[in-house]
């Protein structure tokens, strides 16, 4: 009052800048966002600012002990969705979305990696709001509680609203089709911003659920096209290789291509695999298109030859959906269908979902008899599944198809120490470190198995198909995986990293390596044509990678590859030198990346295999 001039900070000016600034912070140290010029950095600093005025600033139509009250509440609040995102990166080098949120039936078994993520430390992360909460009670002229005047408030939102719209123009200039057709969550933060990001995705998720209920067969029309005329023909030789055989297929727990055929320590990583795939088709430049979803994402891949969602776990969202599975197909063709994974059968909702896919039978955790003894990490160790695994395949009626997923090589790769069978790397990354000793370990569980089923008689009548399901390593063990490999992590050589080992053992066949650019998208057609079964009509996007000419594979963040090029995070890269090249020579097939992707999540989202075989009714 009168004319003494005002020196206060306002303390929900304060509490703004505060946590702007710690979020830019936590995007530098915590989240590796790459950035190529100062544009897009200019855009990562101020990206937090609109959300925070918005919501934080909320607190200027109050007072005193009301404002306190509400700008100490929404800074802890605003700062622990900061952090939770922090430690879901931590591991999987991503950011959080509201399906992963409920699933919480995988939370339990969660507990033994999220003790890993998360330290005492972390407590600077609550730093500022800590900070604003003393301030609160402390009582100093310098610090203004007021309630904004009409003309003020109205300035303040005003210029929230502003700067909203500037930082989504300038993002839109940088990225066109940002918020329609970008599939890379991380180019997505970089542009909006964390928190925006939430926002963005509540309404993502409010569209998915109309999406279903705005849905007709017509659609259905103009996919159906474009997948058949994708489809190539199963070469004549392969069609029907396994016809009557049983269909073993094993799903190896984070297991990535970069460990075949390579040495620890001076010790074989894979010493049983690399003896295996001499006598069978090995595909060395297959990779995961897996995404948050992460082992039940590779399983979708397998049983429908669609892409999973780009946020969620399909398994979990849509899993009342109407599928044309591989379990079901075989099962057509008079297979006996089962799954077998020695965990809880809700985890990844499994259990609701194998129903849908049509199995006949689920062996899970009650199927199995876990003890401490024979348990590790996540649960049932290896050697033991797979032995216990065998009692239940002599029971079953031939031919079957039998789904294993193997545990043990889980992060964060925990081993009894009569189970290393080599030593642990030596690097600043304990996560890769232990990764070289529980691979090894998978790898003798298998010599065990093949050793079982040839004693059992199983082996000649049986093909074996072995893959990996995505990643172990994240991005975020970059430096230590540089250490490791002798060379620099660019995005060029993370996106060569997804790739993942795919072993075909057909009996009678001698080994050969294919270097088809393929994906697990491609393992459903090629595994019912060795099966005999042909898959003209179905709709699905891989192809029999025993007849696939072209070289070219989408993965869930809409980076591609082909056998020139790797295409990722905005950059197009020669595979010859490895180095960024001009964008002509991926353009090309930029569209056709999207339009993959595209119609795959129409398809999930509006149900629209409900409609097959009856878009003709429809039409008329
Ligand atoms: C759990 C196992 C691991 O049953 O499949 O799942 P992941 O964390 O790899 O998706
Ligand atoms: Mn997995």
């Amino acid at each position: 009052m009168g004319t003494k001039k005002n020196k206060s900070i306002h303390f929900v000016l304060l509490a703004i800048v505060l946590l702007w600034l710690k979020t830019y912070t936590v995007y530098k140290i915590n989240f590796d966002i790459d950035i190529e010029n100062k544009l897009q950095e200019f855009i990562l600093f101020i990206n937090p600012l609109s959300f925070l005025m918005f919501i934080i600033g909320i607190g200027i139509f109050m007072a005193n002990r009301k404002q306190k009250i509400f700008v100490v509440t929404a800074s802890f609040i605003t700062s622990f969705v900061l952090y939770a995102n922090v430690v879901y990166y931590r591991e999987f080098s991503d950011f959080i979305t509201i399906p992963l949120l409920t699933q919480t039936s995988n939370m339990g078994d969660l507990k033994s990696s999220v003790g890993e993520l998360v330290s005492w430390a972390d407590i600077l992360y609550f730093m500022d709001a800590l900070l604003i909460l003393a301030l609160a009670f402390v009582k100093t002229p310098k610090i203004s509680f007021k309630k904004y005047r009409n003309v003020g408030a109205a300035a303040f939102y005003f210029s929230a609203f502003g700067l909203a719209f500037f930082n989504l123009g300038l993002s839109e200039s940088e990225r066109p089709e940002l918020l329609t057709r970008t599939f890379d969550r991380e180019i997505l933060v970089k542009n909006i911003g964390t928190y925006n990001h939430h926002i963005y995705d509540a309404y993502l998720q409010t569209k998915t659920t109309a999406q279903r209920a705005l849905a007709d067969g017509n659609q259905l029309t103009e996919i159906e096209n474009y997948t058949r005329a994708q489809y190539t023909e199963p070469s004549k030789e392969m069609f029907g290789a396994a016809k009557g055989k049983n269909i073993i297929v094993i799903s190896m727990e984070s297991t990535q291509s970069f460990v075949i055929g390579q040495k620890v320590n001076g010790q074989e990583i894979t010493p049983f695999l690399n003896e295996f795939i001499k006598d069978s088709y090995y595909f060395d430049n297959f990779y995961h298109q897996t995404a948050q979803g992460k082992t039940s994402d590779s399983e979708f891949l397998l049983e429908n030859s669609l892409y999973p969602l780009g946020r969620g776990a399909v398994f979990f969202t849509h899993s009342g959906n109407e599928y044309v599975s591989l379990a079901e197909r075989l099962k057509e063709n008079a297979y006996y269908t089962a799954k077998l994974h020695a965990n809880n059968k809700s985890f990844w909702n499994r259990d609701v979902m194998y129903n849908n896919f049509g199995y006949d039978r689920f062996y899970s955790l009650p199927d199995y008899e876990v003890n401490e003894e024979n348990s590790v990490g996540w649960g049932m160790k290896d050697i033991e599944f797979f032995d216990q695994s065998v009692e239940h395949l002599k029971d079953m009626p031939k031919p079957f198809f039998a789904k294993f997923i193997t545990l043990t090589n889980h992060f964060p790769f925990e081993l009894d120490e009569e189970d290393k069978f080599i030593d642990e790397y030596d690097s600043p990354s304990g996560t890769l470190n232990r990764y070289f000793p529980t691979v090894r370990y998978t790898d003798e569980a298998f010599k065990l198995f093949i050793e079982d089923l040839k004693a059992e008689g199983l082996y000649e009548d049986s093909i074996i198909v072995i893959y990996g399901d995505h990643y172990g390593i994240s991005e975020n063990h970059n430096r230590s995986m540089a250490q490791y490999l002798g060379k620099e992590i660019t995005p060029f050589v993370s996106t060569q990293l997804q790739r993942v080992p795919l072993i075909v053992h057909i009996p009678g066949h001698e080994g050969k390596t294919i270097s088809t650019v393929s994906g697990q998208i491609d393992l459903r057609p090629t595994l019912l044509n060795l099966a005999g079964i042909d898959t003209k009509q179905d709709i699905q996007f891989g192809s029999d990678l025993f007849s696939k000419k072209d070289n070219f594979v989408v993965l869930r963040d809409g980076s591609f590859i082909t056998d020139k090029v790797v295409y990722t995070k905005g950059t197009c890269y020669d595979k010859a030198t490895e180095e960024p090249t001009e964008m002509a020579s991926c353009e090309p097939y930029i569209e056709h990346a999207k339009n993959e992707l595209s119609y795959s999540d129409q398809i999930i989202y509006g149900d629209l295999l409900r409609f097959y075989g009856k878009e003709e009714e429809q039409q008329e």
